[in-house]
C-alpha cells in the first residue's frame, strides 16, 4: 500500500481523531457530518484506499461490488460490523477492522443505568419535578422494584456482558448467562455465574435480561416473540447491543399487555426510526428509550479514533492489523 493512503471517513470524528488522520493519511473528511447516500458510499468505495465508515453506514455486497481496484481496507469505527457485508468484502480480498474493547465500561455502565432507570422509574419520576406535578411525598406513590437479590440472564458473553456481569455482581444481582461457549472456570468463579446451555430455560427464570451479543445472522430476532413469552410477566429487558436481536414488534405487544414488565432500549430494528409501539410505551413510563449512547463518551471515541488510526497504520506498513474481524467472529 501507498505511504500516504486516501482514507475516506463518513461521518465527523472528534477532533484530535481527524487532526491525526490528517497528518498520516490523505484523508477525506465529511465535514458536514450528514449520513452518506448509497450513492456517496459507492462513489467513496471507488476511489478510497481505505474506507472508515460507521454503524450508519450500509456497506452491502452492491456497494462493494462497486469498490475500486484501491480499496484494501475497512477499517470500521465501531465495535459491530452488522453494518458491512463483512463475507463479501473478505471475498474480494479487503480487509476489514472493528474498535473492540475501548467501548465495554461504557457501554457495560449504560445497560446497568438502563436496569436501574427501569426498575426504579427513573425517567418517570425525573418528569415530575420539571413538569411540576409533585404535589408530595407519600409511601406508596412511585413504587419501583428492588434489584438487590434478583436474576441477571446475560445474553452474550463476550466483553461487555463480563462488564456487565461485574457491576451487576456488586449491586447483589445473581449472574446468569447463555452464551455460544461456557466461560472459562475463572470467570464463572469470579461472577459467580450460572451458565445456561438452554437460553429458552433461562429467559423463563430470570427476572432482568441483557442483550450483550453481537448481530449475526444467528442473532437476529433470537429473542423472539416465542422465547419472549417465555419470560415472567415481572421480568423486564434491557438491550444495548443491537435492535435486531429483538422482535421489537413483539416486545411492544407483550409490555402492553403485561406479560413483561418493561424494557430498556439504546438500539432499535430500524435506527433512527423507532417502533410507534414502543414510543407509545416510553410516554406511558413503561419503557425507557435511548438514542444508541450506551458507548458515546468523550474519551471512548478518541480511543475508537485511536484504534482505526493503529488498524490502518498498521495495515499501511504491511503487518496483520490488530482489530482484524475473521470469519469465525461472524
Ligand atoms: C457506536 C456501537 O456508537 O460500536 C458499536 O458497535 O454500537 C456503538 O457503540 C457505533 O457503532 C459507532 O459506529
Amino acid at each position: 500500500m501507498k505511504k500516504r493512503p486516501l482514507v475516506v471517513v463518513t461521518r465527523r470524528l472528534p477532533g484530535v481523531v481527524e487532526t491525526r488522520m490528517r497528518e498520516l493519511f490523505d484523508t477525506r473528511l465529511n465535514l458536514d457530518d450528514k449520513p452518506m447516500a448509497q450513492g456517496e458510499l459507492v462513489e467513496a468505495v471507488k476511489s478510497a484506499d481505505v474506507l472508515v465508515p460507521t454503524v450508519t453506514d450500509e456497506i452491502d455486497a452492491s456497494v462493494l461490488a462497486q469498490a475500486g481496484p484501491n480499496l484494501k481496507l475497512i477499517a470500521n469505527f465501531g465495535n459491530g460490523v452488522d453494518n458491512i457485508d463483512v463475507q463479501v468484502a473478505l471475498s474480494r480480498g479487503i480487509t476489514v477492522t472493528n474498535t473492540p474493547g475501548v467501548l465495554t465500561e461504557d457501554t457495560a455502565d449504560m445497560t446497568m443505568a438502563l436496569i436501574l432507570a427501569v426498575a426504579r422509574r427513573m425517567v418517570e419520576g425525573a418528569r415530575v419535578i420539571p413538569e411540576d406535578e409533585w404535589a408530595g411525598w407519600s409511601p406508596t406513590w412511585m413504587l419501583g422494584h428492588r434489584i438487590t437479590g434478583k436474576r441477571l440472564g446475560i445474553l452474550g458473553m463476550g466483553r461487555i456482558g463480563t462488564a456487565l456481569a461485574r457491576r451487576a455482581k456488586a449491586f447483589g444481582l445473581s449472574i446468569h448467562y447463555h452464551n455460544r461457549r461456557r466461560a472459562p472456570g475463572t470467570v464463572e468463579d469470579e461472577l459467580e455465574a450460572t451458565y445456561w446451555e438452554s437460553l429458552d430455560q433461562m429467559l423463563a427464570r430470570m427476572d432482568i435480561v441483557s442483550v450483550n451479543t453481537p448481530h449475526t445472522p444467528a442473532t437476529y430476532h433470537l429473542l423472539s416473540a416465542r422465547r419472549l413469552k417465555l419470560l415472567k410477566p415481572e421480568a423486564i429487558v434491557v438491550n444495548t447491543a443491537r435492535g435486531e436481536i429483538i422482535d421489537e414488534t413483539a416486545l411492544a405487544r407483550l409490555i402492553e399487555s403485561g406479560s413483561i414488565a418493561g424494557a430498556g432500549l439504546d438500539v432499535f430494528e430500524h435506527e433512527p426510526a423507532v417502533n410507534p409501539r414502543l414510543l407509545k410505551l416510553a410516554r406511558q413510563g413503561k419503557v425507557v428509550l435511548l438514542p444508541h449512547i450506551a458507548s458515546a463518551t468523550h474519551e471512548g471515541r478518541v480511543d475508537m479514533g485511536e484504534k482505526v488510526i493503529v488498524n490502518i497504520k498498521t495495515f499501511m506498513d504491511g503487518h496483520r492489523p490488530p482489530d482484524r474481524v475473521l470469519p469465525s467472529m461472524l
